[in-house]
């Protein structure tokens, strides 16, 4: 469900093939909901089947053609509902977690590998989310030049500002799981493991 609001919400930038989905969603939405190649084109086939986006095919090329995907009436009213919608949780699943609450069964150079390697991940993560949100606030992003263009100031302003409130509330929980791994790594030095 989430990954059909997630390409509900390319569409609402502008109509565009399904290849111009997909490369759009890795370069801006894909950052919040990662999806591959392979689950994005079936899923737009089946919002085509639900009316939620029309694909009309265009010209392409001298003779080609290719199909252009627009979100439909129903499309738009499919996302508004969800955002107006109450929140949705999935009860915890962390094999980070559930991995260090059994640490004492591991050797303690590989638990340390272990938060080490957390908080290479995380800090790689922060900087991509920083990075994105540098290309929202000067409007370089692609996917948000085309659906800022003709707006009014202010509306460019508050389309911006929630798509980089919602990088700095993960950019918040990676630091928060970096300084996690830097805790779990003192623990493991005083506590030792198997081995
Ligand atoms: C958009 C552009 C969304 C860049 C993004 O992430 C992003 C957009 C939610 O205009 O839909 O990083």
């Amino acid at each position: 469900m989430s990954l059909r609001n997630a390409l509900l919400a390319m569409l609402t930038s502008q109509p565009m093939t399904g290849y111009d989905v997909y490369k759009n969603f890795q370069t801006s939405v894909g950052y919040v909901w990662h999806a591959p190649d392979s689950q994005i084109y079936p899923e737009l086939r089946r919002m085509e089947q639900d009316g939620l986006i029309r694909g009309e095919t265009v010209p392409w090329g001298k003779r080609g053609t290719k199909k252009r995907y627009s979100i439909t009436e129903a499309g738009v009213e499919s996302f508004e509902a969800w955002l107006n919608a109450p929140p949705e949780y999935q009860r915890e699943r962390d094999p980070v977690r559930l991995r260090a609450a059994y640490l004492e069964w591991a050797n303690p150079t590989a638990s340390a590998d272990f938060f080490r390697a957390h908080i290479a991940y995380h800090s790689a993560r922060v900087e991509d989310w920083e990075d994105m949100i540098r290309t929202l606030l000067d409007h370089s992003n692609p996917t948000l030049a085309k659906r800022i263009e003709g707006k009014a100031r202010e509306e460019v302003a508050r389309i911006t500002a929630y798509k980089v409130f919602a990088y700095e509330g993960m950019i918040a929980r990676a630091q928060a799981e970096i300084e996690w791994a830097e805790k779990g790594l003192e623990l493991v030095e005083r506590l030792g493991g198997q081995g």
